[in-house]
């Protein structure tokens, strides 16, 4: 059974990690989009590493069996028919998020929403860097 998931993963942590494994373990195959440049900007999404390092960083992952560049703003059906998915996995974070619930049930997509891992974000990562960063004079 494949399990679909989305991010963007800068900053790749163990938050991430925990939601990745999790996820791999509700079926037999992990597929994950990573989101583009273009569509970061286009949600105002910020990020620091392009998507190409983003990318190879989730395809070293033991627990990921394929991943792909997201090029679109939501493009969750088509990648659900594309890889035949069962689950749609996201944090939840997301819980109840109209991009979501809107293709609850689509093909027999099951969303799972799972629990996102405490005190770690890309955010708090950035802006641990800029705090320890002396500013340039
Ligand atoms: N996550 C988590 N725990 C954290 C941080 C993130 O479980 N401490 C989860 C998020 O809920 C998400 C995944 O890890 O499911 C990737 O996190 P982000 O890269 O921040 O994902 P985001 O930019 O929210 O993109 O359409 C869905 C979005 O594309 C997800």
């Amino acid at each position: 059974m494949t399990v679909l998931t989305y991010g963007t993963f800068d900053h790749f942590h163990w938050g991430h990690l925990n939601l990745l494994e999790r996820a791999r373990a509700l079926g037999n195959r992990l597929v994950v989009g990573v989101v583009s440049d273009q569509v970061c900007s286009e949600k105002n999404r910020t990020f620091s590493t392009p998507c190409e390092e983003r990318l190879a960083v989730i395809k070293a992952l033991r627990c990921v069996d394929e991943a792909f560049v997201q090029l679109e703003l939501d493009q969750k059906e088509k990648d659900i028919d594309r890889f035949s998915a069962r689950y749609l996995v996201v944090g939840d974070d997301w819980k109840g998020h109209p991009r979501f619930e809107q293709v609850r049930g689509y093909h027999g997509v099951e969303i799972v929403y799972l629990e996102r891992t405490p005190g770690i974000s890309s955010t708090l990562i950035r802006q641990r860097i800029k705090d320890q960063t002396p500013m340039q004079t």
